[in-house]
């Protein structure tokens, strides 16, 4: 069969499987970990625990991004996310940040990040395209239509994937223009961002997933823990959705899938189940 490689990303070598971002939201509210290691020791021994069970990538975020979620000022999320940066970079860590403001971008990537993770794909913080085209760090372009406080009402699509691909593509045009390197770039397809489980807007772009890696940017896919999961899984009558921290053995099967198809990267909470689940893929992958 024969699968073509992920293009390459500027500071990331090929490690010949999907790589694993591990999770750490020091936030109070995030959609699936909110609260759990919201002060910074709680945090950094998380993140700890995430590399040392094998994580490729940490990915630090101050600002919760679920449904509904209320905006927090750069100095809040700096104060949160900052000294959980600093000390997972100093432990060796690869430590991305997850924000949308520049300033916070900036000041992770002094501490040591080494990749900006930002939901908004830059749209959020007009700052933040000139940041990352002069510092030269990898940039994660997530699908985005909006604020998390109404994202929902904007889950309107004519074709999911096909209207997804192309506000990604613009997206990339615009960066490029701003003076981001094509290299720079890693695409998202932004589960649970202005996408409508009634619809099954996230099913439809992690089964067509080859046409965002048809983008010629590596893929990264953030479907840990996500509502369409605790949908699927919903049990009882009324029926009830099933618990985010009940939902890691159907996000290591999704796993599975999306790194078999090619993705570049998959965000997780659950670190280990992944690892294994990528490996499973990367040995599909490999088979002839
Ligand atoms: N999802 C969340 C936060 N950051 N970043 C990227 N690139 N892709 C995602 O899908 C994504 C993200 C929200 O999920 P969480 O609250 O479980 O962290």
């Amino acid at each position: 069969m024969g699968f073509a490689e992920p293009p390459p990303l500027v500071g990331f070598a090929d490690v010949g499987r999907c790589r694993v971002m591990g999770v750490v939201n020091v936030t109070p509210d995030s959609f699936s970990d909110g609260g759990r290691w919201f002060d910074a020791e709680a945090a950094i021994e998380h993140g700890l625990g995430l590399w040392h069970a094998g994580a490729d990538i940490v990915d630090v975020g101050g600002e919760s991004t679920r449904p509904g979620a209320q905006r927090i000022d750069a100095d809040e999320e700096l104060r949160r996310v900052l000294p959980v940066v600093r000390e997972l970079a100093a432990a060796g860590a690869v430590v991305s940040i997850d924000t949308m403001h520049a300033d916070v971008a900036r000041q992770a990537v002094g501490a040591g990040a080494v990749l900006v993770n930002d939901v908004s794909g830059g749209l959020a913080d007009d700052a933040m395209a000139a940041f990352v085209a002069s510092s030269g760090v990898p940039f994660v372009v997530m699908h985005w239509r909006g604020h998390s406080v109404d994202m929902q009402t904007r889950a309107h699509y004519d074709d999911v994937v096909v209207d997804v691909r192309r506000e990604l593509e613009q997206r990339i045009s615009v960066l490029v223009d701003a003076g981001v390197d094509t290299e720079q770039i890693v695409v998202d397809p932004g589960i649970g961002f202005a996408k409508s489980l009634d619809s099954d807007h996230n099913w439809a772009l992690l089964r067509h997933l080859d046409q965002l890696i048809d983008l010629g940017r590596p893929v990264l896919v953030g479907a840990s823990r996500k509502a369409f999961l605790g949908r699927l899984l919903e049990s009882g009558d009324p029926a009830v959705p099933r618990p985010p921290d009940e939902r890691d053995h159907a996000s290591a099967a999704t796993t599975a899938l999306v790194a078999a198809s090619g993705a570049w990267a998959v965000r997780v909470h659950d670190v280990p189940a992944n690892v294994d689940a990528v490996l499973v893929a990367a040995r599909w992958r490999a088979q002839a």
